[in-house]
């Protein structure tokens, strides 16, 4: 297994620059770097040359994340949105493809956060869903991309919820590239277990966020860590555990994922770093023992 961190951790807003933080997590003792895509579209690509040699140079591998806005919606009943959104991810692969990024995780079969008051169509929007999924699985394969279907809660999707109808979801595409994607934080409110969902995943895993249920970083909170690596180790997962933190307020990061208080207790940066540091210290003594 290869261990990350999402940049947001230290950032207030879905874009940014990316490449100082490459030298900051290899410091800090990571193997990934997780960025956020949704920006890619305007910048230029001579910078993401540059994200590609700076994480050589570090040998850090770059993976990529992105909630999508509304009008990237696969599920849209608007056939214009859906090609909207067709258009807008296959700027952002060629752009991955530029940086060396192969692959994006998130709720790319659908938009996020969900504005719940509007009328929810569910069996009509997987249908569209899937539909477009098989489509965007074929761009991205272009590049030798892979398209990891992130399994939300309730508050903040309805089309995949649990493991079981992530794995659904997966298996209804039926794309090599499109593989299931599951997140401890989201798994704390919506499974029996934390670690049935990923023995029922198996082979068909291809990403794993992790994080306390409060989203600090995990190592101090009460996720039963050694039993979840013991359950990646079982379907012999070697892919991405990538840790993704949010502990301070403000921005648009802190507004979307509804931190309204500050759980690093007036952390400076210099703290953040360390608990990064001590946290994946611990996932790889709890994943690989
Ligand atoms: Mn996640």
């Amino acid at each position: 297994m290869k261990y990350g961190i999402y940049y947001a951790y230290w950032e207030k807003e879905w874009k940014g620059d990316f490449i100082p933080y490459i030298a900051r997590v290899k410091k800090l003792g990571f193997d990934i770097l997780e960025v956020a895509c949704g920006d890619f579209h305007n910048q230029p690509d001579s910078y993401f040359h540059a994200l590609r040699n700076a994480a050589r140079e570090y040998d850090i591998t770059l993976t990529g994340g992105y909630g999508p806005r509304a009008e990237h919606n696969l599920a849209s009943p608007d056939p214009a949105v859906v090609e909207n959104a067709l258009a807008f991810y296959s700027e952002i692969f060629r752009k991955m493809d530029l940086a060396g990024i192969r692959s994006i995780g998130g709720a790319l079969y659908s938009y996020w956060p969900v504005d719940y008051n509007m009328d929810l169509d569910k069996e009509g929007d997987l249908e569209r869903s899937i539909r477009g999924m098989r489509r965007l699985a074929d761009i991205a394969g272009r590049y030798g991309i892979t398209l990891n279907m992130e399994v939300l809660n309730r508050f903040e999707g309805y089309l995949v919820n649990d493991a079981r109808e992530g794995l659904a979801y997966v298996r209804a595409v039926d794309k090599p590239n499109v593989r299931l994607m599951l997140d401890t934080f989201h798994m704390n409110i919506e499974e029996d277990s934390l670690t049935e969902p990923i023995l029922l995943a198996g082979k068909d895993l291809g990403h794993f966020h992790v994080g306390e249920p409060n989203r600090k970083p995990p190592r101090e909170g009460r996720m039963p860590w050694n039993d979840i690596g013991q359950a990646l180790r079982q379907i012999g997962y070697d892919g991405a555990v990538v840790m993704e933190p949010f502990v301070t307020r403000g921005g648009r990061v802190g507004k979307d994922i509804r931190v309204w208080r500050d759980l690093a207790q007036g952390a400076a940066e210099s703290d953040l770093d360390r608990d990064a540091a001590k946290s994946v210290a611990f996932l790889r003594r709890a994943f690989e023992r």
